[in-house]
């Protein structure tokens, strides 16, 4: 499958791109199913709720992420390694992709009501590479909205260079900065279904709210990187990789 050049356009201009109905519903049941034991289990690695919050004293573990997903499963290697995607990433990267499993190999969890909100970030923060030709494709294993915790984008912020005053020092965008309340208001959704996957460059700010729903959201995360974007040595970012070819 390939993008069309309205498509394309929009990715380049907007840092995003919704495509509807891109992945198989059973296959998103499938997934869904296998993810369960190790949600409900908390297998190692994870990232919980509770390292994101600036004061907890709490002994519960809240389930935010399942790190390191590309081995768990053969299902979950299938979908990261899923040819039919590889001509668009390849559109959108502009030369072969590269699978990246240092970082977002995930799957990322929205509990009901012990969920945080996720603030406005751009998702380079962390990672270490030449440049940022890195794009993640997030994948709705079910229905998304806002109440349950969907992500929400500020369309062209990849194209804007912030100063590091515009961030905390752990790189959320300030939500009480005075520009930054401008940009914020320009931020958009759109309600995914089952099947559906957004691609969105790195540098693309994006949040979510908390999830106040009684059902859990789960959805997949990866990211690839252009193969001339190298990551730098003897980082985090130096790690695992899978060339798409
Ligand atoms: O679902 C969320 O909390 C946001 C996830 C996110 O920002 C990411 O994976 O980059």
């Amino acid at each position: 499958m390939l993008l069309n050049n309205k498509q394309l356009e929009k990715f380049h201009n907007d840092g995003f791109l919704v495509i509807k109905n891109f992945a198989d519903k059973k296959l998103c049941d499938e997934i869904l199913e296998a993810s369960q034991k190790h949600i409900k289990d908390m297998i190692e690695p994870i990232e919980s709720e509770q390292e994101y919050l600036e004061d907890s004293n709490t002994t519960t573990t809240t389930l935010r992420r399942l790190r390191q997903v590309y081995d768990r499963e053969d299902i979950f290697k299938d979908w990261m390694t899923n040819k039919e995607i590889r001509p668009i990433l390849e559109q959108v990267l502009n030369e072969k992709a590269v699978l990246t499993l240092a970082h977002h190999n995930s799957i990322m969890t929205k509990m009901p009501k012990e969920s945080s909100r996720t603030t406005w970030h751009q998702d380079r923060r962390y990672w270490h590479f030449e440049n940022d030709n890195l794009v993640s494709v997030w994948l709705a294993l079910d229905d998304e909205y806002l109440e349950n915790g969907l992500l929400e984008f500020i369309p062209q912020s990849h194209k804007i260079d912030f100063s590091s005053d515009r961030f905390d020092d752990k790189t959320n965008f300030l939500d009480d900065n005075e520009e930054n309340i401008d940009l914020i208001k320009k931020a958009v959704h759109t309600n995914l279904e089952k099947g559906d996957i957004v691609l969105f460059h790195c540098k693309t700010l994006h949040a979510a709210n908390k999830n106040i729903t009684d059902k859990a959201k789960v959805s997949f995360v990866y990211t690839v990187r252009g193969i001339s974007n190298k990551p730098l040595k003897n980082t985090r970012s130096d790690f695992k990789e899978v060339i798409l070819d």
